[in-house]
């Protein structure tokens, strides 16, 4: 699911704080970090929803807070707009 970086079937606010957490504290919240919290290899296919920026960055957090405020109606990357 398009956004849905903890997995938790839902986009929301929470999906862009981890994929910052996952950057700015990779001992904890990256992949092979150490709270139960962080980030997965699912999380991250779902959270690369900025296909201008190669991988997770604060490029795909940026773009969930967008869908969240409404600017784009999918979160769907091949569906831009
Ligand atoms: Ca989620
Ligand atoms: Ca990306």
């Amino acid at each position: 699911m398009w956004g849905d970086v903890n997995c938790d079937e839902n986009v929301d606010m929470a999906d862009a704080v981890l994929i910052m957490q996952s950057i700015s504290n990779p001992n904890k919240y990256g992949l092979n970090g150490s709270d139960e919290n962080r980030i997965t290899e699912q999380g991250q296919a779902n959270g690369d929803v900025d296909f201008s920026s190669k991988g997770i960055t604060t490029k795909d957090a940026l773009r969930i807070q967008e869908y969240l405020l409404g600017k784009f109606v999918s979160m769907d990357p091949h569906v831009q707009g």
